[in-house]
């Protein structure tokens, strides 16, 4: 089944290009993946076979907190082990995107010698497909190009970034002294996903009230695991603590292998994200049945109240699942 694809050369050098690291192949499936371009699902199809071996970690935190300077420091520290990092900055759309990408731009720089780190930027916010659904196949690209660690850098503030982080196989949420009530705020959406706890930053004061505060939320938040997400201090413009962060990482893995969890959670991920695909596919099926013409026909007849948009939508769907 998978096979059906290699009757297309092209397909087939560009897909073997990708999966032996070429980054001019990457950075071309990217674009494709990006602009949902013609060739955009036979090539996501494609390599699918090929997903599943890199380590996807996801580093959500405030604007600011730390997190590409962390993600810089624990590209580095992966490279000395030989591994190989792929890293996707999903930017913020907040005013900060702009001294955000300056900044990631100057470190990549640095790493622009090394093949063994590729970075992409995403500022896509709004993008053909949404941001969630093109990050998770853009990780999906970085994974079947045999990077060995996809970092993901998210901006946790909303449903965008909790839809983003979920396809990581581990979450970091990235907390800094001084935030007041900032953790109470974030809680509901971020203290939840989080497999691990770090406090940049940690050279500033007040790096213990805000560990006190984890703890004492950790204590409220109810875990369908028995994993205590540990909290890491870190100064990552300093490189401190970063070996700590590695280790807890690692712990992590051991745990979800020695429970059996790894694939638990790739279902649980899954089921939402074939839920989202479906929900798309069906919509996209919808909107070229009745086109943009008709949708404006029937708003103005649902606005002037000669037709009731419920039987509307009922006609409609039941006449596309006729089809
Ligand atoms: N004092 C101190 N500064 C840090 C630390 N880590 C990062 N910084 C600085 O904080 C600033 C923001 O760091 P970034 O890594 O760009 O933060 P970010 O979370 O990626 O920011 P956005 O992408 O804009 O959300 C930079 O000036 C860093 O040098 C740290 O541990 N201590
Ligand atoms: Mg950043």
């Amino acid at each position: 089944m998978f096979y059906t694809n290699w009757l297309n050369p092209h397909l087939h050098t560009w897909v073997e290009q990708l999966r032996a690291g070429d980054p001019r192949a990457l950075a071309r499936a990217i674009s494709t993946v990006e602009d949902r371009s013609s060739g955009c699902s036979d090539l996501l199809k494609t390599l699918f076979p090929y997903t599943g071996k890199a380590r996807i970690i996801g580093l959500t935190g405030a604007p600011g907190a730390g997190k590409s300077t962390l993600v810089d420091q624990l590209a580095r520290f992966y490279r000395k082990e030989n591994r190989t990092v792929g890293i996707i900055a999903v930017d913020p759309s907040s005013p900060y995107t702009g001294g955000a990408i300056l900044g990631d731009r100057i470190r990549m720089q640095e790493h622009f010698s090394d093949p063994g780190i590729y970075i992409r930027s995403m500022a896509t916010r709004g993008s053909l497909g949404g941001l969630a659904r093109t990050t998770a196949d853009v990780t999906a690209l970085l994974d079947a190009s045999g990077r060995d660690v996809v970092l993901i850098e998210t901006v946790g503030v909303g449903q965008d970034e909790v839809d983003i982080v979920r396809l990581a196989d581990i979450t970091i949420v990235i907390l800094v002294p001084g935030m007041g009530d900032d953790v109470q705020s974030i809680k509901a959406g971020i203290m939840e996903i989080a497999d691990i706890f770090v406090i940049n930053k940690s050279d500033h004061e007040g790096a213990e009230r805000v560990e006190r505060e984890i703890k004492t939320l950790q204590s409220l938040a109810v875990r369908s695991d028995s994993w205590t997400p540990p909290v890491v201090k870190t100064v990552a413009s300093e490189g401190k603590g970063i070996g700590e962060l590695a280790g807890a990482i690692r712990q992590f893995e051991d745990y979800l292998k020695k429970e059996n969890l790894a694939l638990k959670r790739s279902v649980h991920n899954w089921q939402e994200r074939l839920l989202e695909m479906l929900r798309d596919n069906m919509l996209e099926k919808v909107k070229a049945h009745i086109g943009d013409g008709l949708l404006s026909q029937y708003a103005e007849e649902v606005a002037e109240h000669k037709r009731d948009p419920y039987t509307l939508v009922e006609e409609i769907v039941g006449k596309l699942s006729k089809e």
